[in-house]
């Protein structure tokens, strides 16, 4: 991972472990959000030690930007696993009442027990987990039916815990996206800049889209060529990512004076159309065994 961006993290993993233990007493149940177009390099990995015996729900956000082949296999692996998941899309509305039932199935002990002592009605907490920019603040946003919480298109938005309530019985805690790497995997770091959760201003732009091309080039070399118009890939093959990169600068007319190809604007580029999926419905990871 380059070391512009592990400079930035250890100060990010201790506040989130502090954030998730100081609340995890008061919450029935923690909602996992994952990008569905990363859902490895999403995940923290230290989760599910860290909140014991709660229920955790697993939700792949954004899934309308995600290659839905792939997020069969996810949902075949997380089954395997025995873990509950659901995709969903804020923008869409995509499985949102696949995501209630299950919040409703995770919390009908819970709601049993208190129905036993009496207290039926009474409302439950869901604490909502993720990294930034994932779309935490819209999930909540979209149950509650509000806009109590502050949305944008930028990792580090909510900047506080927050408490929102909802008229489903539950009560719900947006917190401050937090980064949870695996620093041994310069993947992992490219992942999440090329899908937007770490600033783009400490992230070199032209790296991030080189990694891209990189990534397209194997896992999705029709999307590529497609939409940058490059015709047969195979008369690439001597090219580097880099080289084909500036190819791809060049066909879109990204040039400066000289002839010289524009790489930073090339780079915004792509980068504005992938997260667009405007390239396609594009998912940059596959479940592998033991991930
Ligand atoms: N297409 C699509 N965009 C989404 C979805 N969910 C969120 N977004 C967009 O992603 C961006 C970030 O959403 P937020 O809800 O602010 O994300 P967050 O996880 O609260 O981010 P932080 O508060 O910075 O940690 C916004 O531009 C949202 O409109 C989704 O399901 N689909
Ligand atoms: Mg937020």
């Amino acid at each position: 991972m380059p070391s512009d961006i592990i400079q930035w993290f250890p100060g990010h993993m201790a506040k989130t472990r502090r954030l998730i233990t100081e609340n995890l007493p008061m919450v029935d149940l923690v909602i996992e959000v994952l990008d569905a177009r990363i859902p490895y390099s999403s995940k923290n990995p230290e989760l599910r030690k860290l909140v014991g015996q709660k229920p955790v729900l697993t939700v792949l956000s954004k899934s309308a930007l995600a290659d839905p082949k792939a997020g069969q296999e996810w949902m075949e692996y997380y089954k395997a696993c025995g873990r509950r998941a659901v995709f969903i899309d804020c923008m869409t509305g995509f499985g949102m009442d696949r995501f209630a039932s299950s919040v409703e199935e995770l919390l009908a002990q819970k709601r049993a027990r208190y129905e036993e002592k009496g207290m039926s009605g009474r409302t439950l907490k869901a604490m909502i987990v993720g990294i930034p920019n994932v779309g935490k603040s819209s999930l909540i946003n979209k149950i509650s039916g509000g806009k109590s919480a502050k949305v944008e298109n930028r990792p580090g938005v909510t900047l506080n815990k927050q408490w929102v309530s909802t008229q489903v019985g539950l009560d719900l805690l947006d917190m401050p996206g937090v980064l949870w790497p695996k620093f041994e995997d310069q993947t992992v770091g490219e992942n999440l800049a090329i899908t937007g959760a770490i600033k783009d201003d400490i992230m070199d732009l032209e790296r991030i889209a080189y990694a891209l091309v990189g990534r397209l080039r194997t896992m999705y070399p029709d999307l590529l060529c497609e939409r940058f118009k490059l015709g047969d890939l195979s008369q690439y093959d001597d090219l580097d990512d880099w080289d084909l990169f500036e190819v791809i600068g060049r066909k879109r007319g990204f040039l400066m004076a000289g002839g010289v190809v524009d790489t930073e604007r090339c780079a915004k580029a792509m980068i504005d159309e992938f997260r667009q999926a405007k390239i396609g419905r594009i998912t940059l990871e596959r479940p592998k065994s033991g991930k």
